[in-house]
Order: structure tokens, then sequence, then C-alpha cells
């Protein structure tokens, strides 16, 4: 027997076998242990068990046709180690994004590996070895003499048969994959699809030539494409609603983006045995934003979601201030980020309402791209991670924590001229949910025997007190009043393949957890906080990220229809109340969910399997209305069509008038310009520094010269600033 087989993996052909069989095996513990297919039947799996053996001995068959031994060996050996580092990479990938690297990912992987590099250090486990442990087998049977190389050139035309016999298979597969799911090629649907009925060669290859055909569309964009959108955005303007169009004209506008932050995060209250007594008690785990989302100065929103994809909280930024949707595959920042031509918000708001724009953000400014797009957004200044003072003890992966960073952030905020319009980018609440020590550990940890979800609850506690200390100081230093405040959650902070575990703390079942439970937590807070306003509401109209520009515009008085934006007003009573995702079968209506392929009834969760005429005119409807939407949007995106967008009256951006060095200096010095006209807090001030109403013990350890009664010492200043 061991004999047989050893003669076997000696011959050429015996070998090649032998890789595709371990690949085979490698891609099926991926398949069902790393990643989730969402299998919806048999035949599903069947395909799956199957997809890996086509491609891998295409793939892997490659070097039969080498005549040289060391050469076959060796091309044998690159081969199978390339598949093997695009199955491990992606298993990794898979369990932070829960989707698939495609080449957009790739090639933008210098500028996000900077974060994803330790977040995939802490998703590999011990199982993971069974990626390498063929390494050590093959080594094993080649030193035992089990395994001795074939000098004889293996038969070209027979190389040639095994090429026909794998490309047969591989259409044999596709066949059977597009009866259970037609059009699987075409529309794509999602990257999972692909997988699932096909491999993870075939998704790599088959994004491949996408990624290309894409960038061949914004080659070919006529300036008349544009026709098309400006005839969409017409037809779908939402008039704004006079009761609160302008409300907050000339006003700050500050952003809160709520790193991960889900809205069943709002009023939830966290059970946890008490350590010593053991009787269980309730925390709640953020009773400040709970106070902001029942406020009177609150319009909030209870049915918003986040419409990102892969580019997670750059797609987020991408929607909210452009009013179009991030990309089907990578980060749009990443991709076109440094490329396209923008309207977006800090753009029309400096041009038309006179605004300074600036972001404050700890993580490393190119991150998602940021330094480049925010460029062509119209960012004024860019207070980045090189603006503070980040160490070990104040941050992690992802950049400094939300107290320094919203603390530290005032030394430039308060040199800023008003109105100005800023974005303050959290990151605390970030996977893997680091857990905090000293001072700032207490929130107690979930129970579950997920360690993701155990610690989200304390971190997204941790956000919730830094957020109401920047709120005591813009009351304290009276910005509050003349400012509107906008407050996000980006995208979901616990993935679909974890939300089993999270259903008991949501009174759920694991058992009957279903699609429709993940749509509904694809939720995220959207709180407009508009201070002295007293007709604050919870609307629930469906909705998401692309509404905000069109929303916040009207509250400033601005017409957005001048505009190239896809959302509506969320206040207007002319609303489409249907929530697009990122996937065109995705949506939300009032009365229908549609979600990974599936239809529920909104209100209770029940699914149709068998819809009557009238649900199934209704469901179409909704498709074909997602559908262009998100069709337009890529065209817009994809196309670079904003370059072609007719006279609004608003200067194009030259990104070369932007640098983001030097931010404080240049402040000081529009400061020093303006003399008495100048409207910085800091002017307003007196010309006296703000940062001594920061009142958080945090920052009085970061800083304590400006708490000493004595003489206050300098405090340091560097050449960056
Ligand atoms: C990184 C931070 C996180 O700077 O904004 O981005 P995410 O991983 O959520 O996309
Ligand atoms: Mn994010």
């Amino acid at each position: 027997m061991l004999k047989k087989f050893s003669n076997t993996v000696s011959t050429r052909l015996g070998f090649t076998a032998l890789l595709v069989i371990l690949f085979w095996l490698k891609s099926l513990f991926a398949y069902f242990v790393k990643f989730n297919l969402d299998f919806d039947d048999g035949f599903q799996i069947f395909l799956a068990i199957i997809n890996p053996l086509p491609s891998a001995l295409l793939f892997i068959g490659l070097a039969l046709y080498i005549k040289n031994t060391k050469l076959y060996y060796s091309l044998s050996a690159i081969l199978y180690t390339l598949l093997t580092v695009l199955l491990f990479a992606n298993a990794t990938y898979f369990g932070e994004f829960t989707d698939f690297i495609t080449i957009n990912t790739m090639l933008a992987s210098s500028k996000v590996s900077a974060g994803l590099g330790k977040s995939a250090i802490n998703l590999f486990t011990p199982a993971d070895l069974l990626f390498i442990i063929d390494y050590v087998l093959i080594g094993l049977l080649i030193w035992r003499k089990k395994l001795r190389f074939d000098k004889r050139a293996f038969n070209k035309r027979a190389s040639f048969a095994i090429t026909s016999l794998s490309i047969l298979a591989f259409t044999v597969n596709l066949f059977l994959a597009e009866i259970d799911r037609p059009e699987l090629l075409s529309r794509g649907f999602s990257n999972t699809y692909i997988v699932r009925y096909l491999g993870l060669l075939p998704f790599t290859v088959y994004d491949g030539v996408n990624t290309y055909k894409t960038n061949q569309v914004r080659k070919e964009a006529k300036p008349a494409d544009i026709k098309a959108v400006q005839q969409y955005i017409s037809d779908n303007y939402a008039q704004p609603n006079p009761e609160t169009f302008g409300i907050a004209k000339g006003r700050n506008v500050i952003y809160i983006h709520l790193e991960s932050f889900q809205q069943f995060l709002i009023n939830y209250k966290l059970k946890v045995p008490d350590k010593e007594s053991k009787v269980e008690k309730e925390y709640e785990v953020t009773p400040f934003l709970n106070s902001l989302f029942s406020s009177k100065e609150t319009f909030a929103f209870d049915n918003f979601f986040h419409q990102v994809k892969a580019g997670k909280t750059s797609d987020a930024e991408t929607l909210m201030e452009n009013s179009f949707f991030g990309l089907s595959q990578g980060s749009f920042f990443v991709s076109n980020g440094g490329k396209n031509t923008f309207q977006a918000a800090p753009n029309i708001l400096s041009q038309v309402g006179g605004y300074t724009s600036a972001v404050f953000h700890g993580n490393v400014g190119s991150f998602w791209n940021r330094n480049e797009t925010y460029k062509r957004l119209g960012y004024n200044y860019f207070f980045d991670q090189t603006y503070f003072d980040v160490d070990k003890s104040n941050s992690f992966q992802y950049g400094l924590h939300d107290k320094y960073m919203f603390g530290d952030s005032i030394e430039y905020l308060e040199h800023l001229q008003q109105p100005f319009y800023t974005k303050f980018i959290t990151v605390s609440n970030h996977y893997p949910y680091v857990q905090f020590t000293g001072n700032e550990a207490g929130f107690p940890l979930a129970e579950t025997k997920d360690e993701t979800i155990n610690g989200y609850f304390a971190t997204a506690n941790y956000l919730d007190t830094a957020v109401k200390e920047f709120f005591d100081y813009l009351k304290a230093s009276n910005v509050y009043k003349n400012s509107i405040i906008v407050l996000y959650g980006d995208h979901y902070g616990i993935s679909n393949s974890r939300n089993p575990d999270l259903a008991q703390l949501l009174g759920k079942d694991k058992e009957t957890w279903s699609n429709y439970d993940n749509a509904m937590l694809q939720r995220v807070p959207y709180m407009i906080v508009v201070p002295g306003m007293d007709k604050g509401y919870v609307s629930h109209t469906f909705g998401g990220e692309l509404d905000n520009l069109p929303t916040l515009l009207h509250l400033l008085g601005i017409d957005s229809s001048r505009y190239p934006e896809l959302g509506q007003d969320l206040l207007s009573t002319g609303h489409r109340n249907l929530l697009t995702m990122r996937t065109t079968d995705n949506w939300v209506s009032p009365n229908l969910t549609s979600y990974a392929g599936r239809i529920y009834k909104t209100a209770t969760g029940e699914e149709i399997t068998n819809p009557d005429p009238e649900t199934k005119k209704e469901i179409d409807g909704n498709n074909q209305k997602s559908e262009t939407l998100l069709k337009i949007s890529d065209e817009i995106t994809t196309g670079d069509l904003t370059r072609f967008w007719p006279n609004d009256g608003l200067k194009t951006i030259d990104p070369s008038d932007y640098q983001y060095t030097k931010g404080l200096k240049r402040a000081k010095a529009i400061e020093k310009k303006l003399g008495s006209k100048s409207t910085s807090i800091f002017s307003q001030n007196g010309n006296k520094t703000t940062k001594n109403l920061w009142l958080t013990q945090s920052f009085k350890t970061l800083h304590p010269e400006l708490f000493e009664t004595t003489e206050s010492t300098s405090s340091s200043s560097s050449s960056k600033k």
C-alpha cells in the first residue's frame, strides 16, 4: 500500500496529483472552517466541495509541460505555494472583513498594511498551522525517500490532455453553478457567491479581469455620460422640508465618526453577574449617546443603515461627504481618491459658505489613502498622527485613543476660522476591541464564547465617555451653541459570522438567527444635534449614509440640487424611504427586506418564500430601484464623471493647492493676518487657549502644565505642527 503510494507520487503525474489533492484538502478547511460561504442547500455544498479541483489542476498542472527535472519540481513548488498564499491570506482577511481579497485590495495593500498587518497576527489561530503542515509532510516523504524525483519528462500531449481535462471540469462546474444561480458571472452578486460556486482562484482571476475593465471605463467615459446622471438626480430630488431648511445656517459643522458603532448599542444594557455577589447586574453601555438620541436638540434616526463594502471606514467617508457609494470591490478612496474630481462637502461649504475644513484622526495619514483623497475633497487641514504625541501607552494599531485624540485636537481646532467644517474620526472602538487598563478599565466584558463580542461593549463605553468629554468642552468654550454636530456609526463592529454568538445578548436564539437579523444589525446611529433646538425627534425613515450630505446642506440652508448627490434629505417628506446597501439585492423598505438572496417582512422578520403577485411586483420594483441607484453611482465613481458635471458655480479643486504639514503654523498665520476680524475660538477667547477647558483625567496627565496652580511651563512644540 505504502509502496504503491510511494511509486505513484514518485512519478511526475503522481506528484502533481498529490499537490492538487493537498491543496484541495486545505481549501476545504478554509471553506468550511475559515470562510462563511452561507450555503442554502446541499447542491451548493457539493459545488463548493468540488470547485477547488479544476482550477488547482489547471494551475499546478502547468508545470507538467516542463522537461527539465529541477525546473519541473521548482515550478510545481512555486505554483503550489502561490495557491497556498492566496488561500491563507484570504482565510485571514475573511476573519476581519467577511469578504475575499480583491485585486484592488492587493494593489492597495501597501497603503493599508500598516494597520492590517497586526490585525492579521491577532487573527492567526493554531488551526491555521494546517495551511503549512503539508510542507512538512512532503519534506518527510522526500527525506525518507518515499518521494523520489522523476527524471522522465511528461509527454506534451498528455500535459495538454490534463489542461483540457481541467478546463472541461471547470466548464461543467460553471454550468452547474449557472443552473443554481443564473447570470452568476455577468452580475457577480457577491464575492462569496463566486467563491462558493467556482472557487477562490477563479474568483481572483474574475476580479482581476473586472478591475482591468474598470480602469478602461474611466478612460472611455465621455462628457455626454453625465446626462443620465443629471436626469437621475433631478428625477430623484427630494424637496427640503421648509420647517427645517436653513435652521443651522452659518453654524460650525462637527462630525463625530463613531468607529464600528452599531445602532443596537443605543439604549442597550449589558447584563453580567457581579464579580463578588454573582447577582446579575445591568450596565448601560453608552449613557451619553443615549441621552443625545432622545434629546429635543437631536434629529435621531433608528432605521439608518451603513452602506459600506470592503472600503469600510473610507467607504463611509465617501458616502457621507459625496453622497455616492464606494465601489463594489476594494476602497474607492484607495483606487480613485487620488485621481478623481470631486464636488464634496468641504469644497461646497468652502465656496458657498466660507467654511474652513479639517479632519482630526490619530492614525497615519496614508491609511485608506486619506492624505491624497482629502485634498481632492477640499479639506484645508488634515491633523493626522504626526500632530499628536502618540506612544504605546495611549494608542493601538489604529492610532491614538479617542480621549487623547479629542483632547489634543483642541490645540489645533481653536485656531481654525469659524465657521468650520470638521470631522473627528475615532478608532478605539475598532476590532479587535482591545481592552483598556488602569484608569480606563472598569466596564465589564460580556460573557459569550467570542472574545471579540465580549470586548465590544467596553470599548463602546469608552467611546461614549470620550464623546461626552468633547461635548463638555464644546459647551464650556461656547462653541456648542454655534455648531451642528453630526454623529454616525460607520459600519458594523460585529461581523455576520459572529452574529449567532451575539444572539443571546440580544434576547434571540442562536438556532433561529436569520439573514433578516443580520440585515437589521447593519443599522448604525445617525444623530444630528442642533443645539438650542426643541423640535428634535426620532425618525423611523429608512435611509443611510448616502443621505447625509443633502440632509446636512438643507439644514445649513444650501440647496443640494445643484450638486451631483444621489442621496435624499432624510427630513424631507419626499424621501424614498428605501435603503439600498452596496449589493444590488440587499435593500430594506418599511414593508420588505431583501438580504443575502432572501425576502422578509421588515416588521416581523417572517421569511417570504412564495411571494404573491403584488409582493413580487414590489420586490422587482425595489430591485430595479436599487440596481439603478448603484449603477448611476458606479458610473460616477468609475468613470470619474464629476469632472464633466456642468458648471454649478464651483471652482474645480487643484490638489496641489493643498498640503497637510505645518497646519498649526498656517492657521496661526491666518489668525494673525485677520487680526481683530479673526473668528477662531482662540481669538474669541481673548487670544487665550481653551485647552484648560478640557477637564478629563487622562488629559490632565498628558498636560500637567495646564493645570498647575503655579506658573505654567511652556508647552511642547514641534516643527511639524
Ligand atoms: C483607520 C480607521 C479604521 O484609520 O479609520 O478603518 P476601518 O478598518 O474601520 O476601515
Ligand atoms: Mn471603520
